[in-house]
Order: C-alpha cells, then structure tokens, then sequence
C-alpha cells in the first residue's frame, strides 16, 4: 500500500531535479529575462508548457471532492502536481490524464443505469475525456499500461501528489491543445465507507467493484496564456 513517507520521497527527488534545473537555467538566461511561472521559473525560461484546471465532481456520482491539477511540460517530461480532498480514505484513487476525447469532463448527460443506479462509468464518459493518456503512478511505470495498477495510486481521501514523469508525444500535444483532462477515480456511491457492489462490477476489471474505477473529480488542463 502506497504510504505517505513514499510519496513525500518522490516530491523531494522531483524538487531535487528542479533544483538542478534552475541551476542550468541561471547559466543560459539573464536573470529576471525570461517569464515567471512562480516556483518553477526555471522551467519557464525553456519555454515550458503550463496547463492547470480545478478537478470537481462527476455528477451523479454522488462525490463530495474537490480538487486541483497543473503540469509543466518541457520536451517529453512533466511536473504533475494532483491535490485532492473530501474523497473516500483508505482506498486507491487511480489517476490520469485523459486524451483524444473532446477534452471536457461528462454532465449528468452522460449517466447511464448501472445496478438500478443512473452513474457515470468511465465508458460512459469516453467521449468527454477519451482515453488514458499517462497513468498518475506514485512509482514505477506510468503508461496507459498502468491504469489500473491500484497498488501504485494514492490511497488517501486527502493528498498531494506531485511527480517528474515522461508524457508521451500524444498526451504533450493533447496538453498543449488544452485536451488533456486529468480524471481521479473512486467513489462512494452509498456513503458505506468503502468500495461494494452497489453498482456492480467494474466495466474495466470485473475483479473490481465499479464504484473502484467510476471517475469521481474531473478537470481540463487549460493551457496558461505564454505571452
Ligand atoms: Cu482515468
């Protein structure tokens, strides 16, 4: 299970690697010469990429969460930051950015029946998000691959996730069109405190309960105006 004392690692390396970065980028740049983008100028002054958007609930899901994504793309390599609260503890929230979709997250439009329940599966949403561009891993792989690998997403109803991944050409470019949608899912449909069936299987992985991979929060990456 993923712990706090891991993730806390991984920020640091990231911020390590930054360090480095602004280092370099001292050397290149005149100081106060390029752009800000606040903590990490470095990556401005290379023409970094910014994209940011409020995550919030997917309706019908019956989620009370709220949360907030932003990336920092320079060549094929980002700084994801992923905060979240109000989402059910104790239980893996796979994440993602979504890409080559219409670049928006699902209305109550999109819910379908599941189980007696009118919800929004990740099938049901598609169309909105698309597909799984990067998996937002703690550790370890992060291609579509790793969707659902439960044992490498955070786990708390509360966290800051933030790590230095390498984003495919496909999923730079959907960044760079403000269509990438960065998706958090696991819900608690029934208010029980914990993942059931009260919506069925899942349509991904029958071995999980939907309520497992349902998208609970959903935000576009908008891309930050460069000047
Ligand atoms: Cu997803």
């Amino acid at each position: 299970m993923l712990t706090i004392k891991r993730a806390g690692a991984i920020a640091a390396a990231a911020t390590a690697s930054l360090a480095l970065a602004a280092g370099a980028a001292t050397a290149v740049a005149p100081s106060g010469s390029g752009p800000s983008f606040g903590a990490f100028g470095a990556f401005g002054a290379f023409g970094a990429a910014q994209a940011g958007g409020t995550l919030l609930p997917v309706p019908t899901n019956h989620v009370r969460a709220i949360g907030h994504a932003s990336v920092s793309v320079v060549g094929d390599t980002a700084l994801v930051t992923v905060d979240a609260t109000g989402l059910l503890d104790g239980v893996p929230h796979a994440m993602h950015i979504h890409i080559d979709g219409a670049g928006t997250c699902p209305t109550a439009a999109a819910a379908r029946d599941h189980n007696g329940h009118k919800t929004i599966n990740v099938a049901d949403a598609m169309a909105n998000y698309g597909m799984i561009g990067t998996s937002l891993t703690t550790s370890g792989d992060s291609s579509p691959a790793s969707g659902l690998a439960v044992d490498r997403f955070p786990a708390h109803g509360t966290f800051h996730y933030q790590r230095l991944l390498h984003l495919s050409a496909d999923t730079v470019a959907n960044v760079k069109a403000g269509k990438a949608v960065v998706v958090v899912h696991g819900i608690d449909y029934n208010h029980n405190g914990t993942y059931d069936g009260v919506l069925g299987a899942s349509e991904l992985d029958p071995s999980l309960p939907a309520e497992a991979t349902d998208p609970a929060l959903c935000g576009t990456l908008h891309p930050a105006g460069l000047g």
